[in-house]
């Protein structure tokens, strides 16, 4: 390998690193994580009353599920999933409201794994409000008669109860998840464990305690679940349905209690009265799933700086492999929680001839920090000195490459 030069840039001295967070019932490890969507108080609805007729969902009084906050994070292997709400997280006792019957109680992400509208259900068909399409995946958390019942995994892309029947049961023991339309009603759920068994759960399940976690906070405010990757399977082809480095959209509910609705209605209850099955979700956010690209003291394989390497081989016949490096220098300001960075850099990487002429764009696009490489195929160009002249914001440079016929 040649010299080759590197070029230092001098950047903000403020690095951008993973979410760190336990799941502990602690809760100062969110205060640096930005606030991914606030959403006001007094805001629930009864899900019930959505889906049919075309009417907006009527508002109902139910503290308990009355999103304030949502946040969102990632390191390497794990979704983490955080909600403040007005009420208690997850309380479902059978009798707090005067009930024999038990409720239950979900704290859920709907996620759109695949950034992609014609992909999974449409939020509307399962009660949510406001509405949304898209939604391929939950990772979620059931309470039911006031503990912790199950952190499940969710898969919605089946269309028919035909579709479904044919297929959840496949797809589960190969560990795929198809990415297609799908419908609220048709889904499989599945508790998954460390040692990589799992287990179809339903509503009301006997309690498991798989790989996702949730832990609530003292006064019942706020909570906070982790989800590992792997849990959401692969697809077919055998790729993670959730991976670094990708884009999602990610729909935070809360929602309780269908089980005291009845019993509510008998007590003389109606709905717009506290204890009818009641559900808040929030608007809707983008998520980048961000990968450990630079941090403080590990990642040393990282780029700090911008390379761009000799061609190789060169002089060439007729293809030549060229390198180059991004570094991080996405900047997140810790201290102002609203930034959100753009952790993308548009590169563009092009061949010019000896009289500066473009022969190929061989790169234009955003691109992450890390390291590259890229084929140049010079087939239908005559023997000669070539150029190729990488450019990102701030930075450019040209290097010379000989194709010897
Ligand atoms: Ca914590
Ligand atoms: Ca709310
Ligand atoms: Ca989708």
């Amino acid at each position: 390998m040649k010299k080759v030069i590197l070029l230092i840039l001098l950047v903000q001295s403020i690095f951008y690193s993973q979410d760190s967070i336990k799941i502990d019932g602690n809760f100062d490890d969110w205060l640096n994580i930005p606030i991914a969507v606030k959403d006001s108080a007094n805001n629930v609805h009864d899900t019930d009353g959505y889906p049919e007729g075309g009417t907006p969902a009527q508002q109902i009084e139910y503290s308990d599920v009355d999103i304030l906050e949502v946040k969102f994070a990632n390191d390497d292997s794990t979704l983490y999933g955080y909600m403040k709400s007005t009420g208690i997280i997850g309380r479902t006792s059978a009798d707090s409201l005067g009930h024999a019957k038990k409720g239950r109680y979900y704290f859920i992400f709907t996620i759109d794994v695949d950034d992609n509208d014609t992909t999974g259900y449409q939020l509307r068909e399962g009660g949510y409000y406001p509405d949304s399409k898209g939604y391929d995946m939950n990772m979620e958390v059931e309470f039911y008669d006031g503990a912790f019942n199950t952190g499940h995994y969710i898969n919605h892309e089946y269309i028919s109860e035909s579709d479904f029947n044919a297929n959840w049961q496949n797809d589960l023991e190969q560990g795929i998840v198809r990415l297609a339309p799908g419908t609220y009603d048709w889904y499989s759920q599945w508790v998954m464990f460390a040692d990589s068994t799992y287990v179809v759960v339903s509503d009301k399940g006997p309690v498991y305690q798989g790989i996702i976690a949730i832990a609530v906070s003292e006064d019942g405010h706020e909570a906070e679940m982790s989800a590992p990757f792997w849990g959401f399977l692969k697809t077919s082809e055998g790729e993670n349905i959730i991976d670094v480095n990708q884009n999602i959209i990610v729909s935070a509910s809360l929602e309780a209690s269908g089980e005291l609705s009845e019993e509510a209605v008998k007590l003389g209850y109606t709905p717009g009265s506290k204890s009818v099955w009641g559900s808040n979700t929030a608007e809707p956010f983008l998520y980048h799933i961000k990968s450990s690209l630079v941090s403080i003291d590990n990642e040393k394989n990282m780029p700090e700086s911008f390379v761009l390497f000799q061609n190789y081989p060169n002089p060439f016949n007729p293809s030549t492999t060229i390198k180059y490096s991004i570094p991080n220098l996405a900047v997140t300001n810790v201290a102002s929680i609203n930034v959100v960075a753009d952790f993308t850099q548009r590169i563009i990487l092009k061949v010019y001839d000896v009289l500066g002429r473009e022969v190929s764009t061989l790169i234009n696009e955003k691109q992450q920090p890390g390291n590259y490489e890229v084929q140049f195929n010079a087939n239908n160009l005559p023997s000669g000195i070539y150029f190729y002249r990488i450019a990102i914001s701030g930075f450019s440079e040209t290097k010379r490459m000989i194709l010897l016929r």
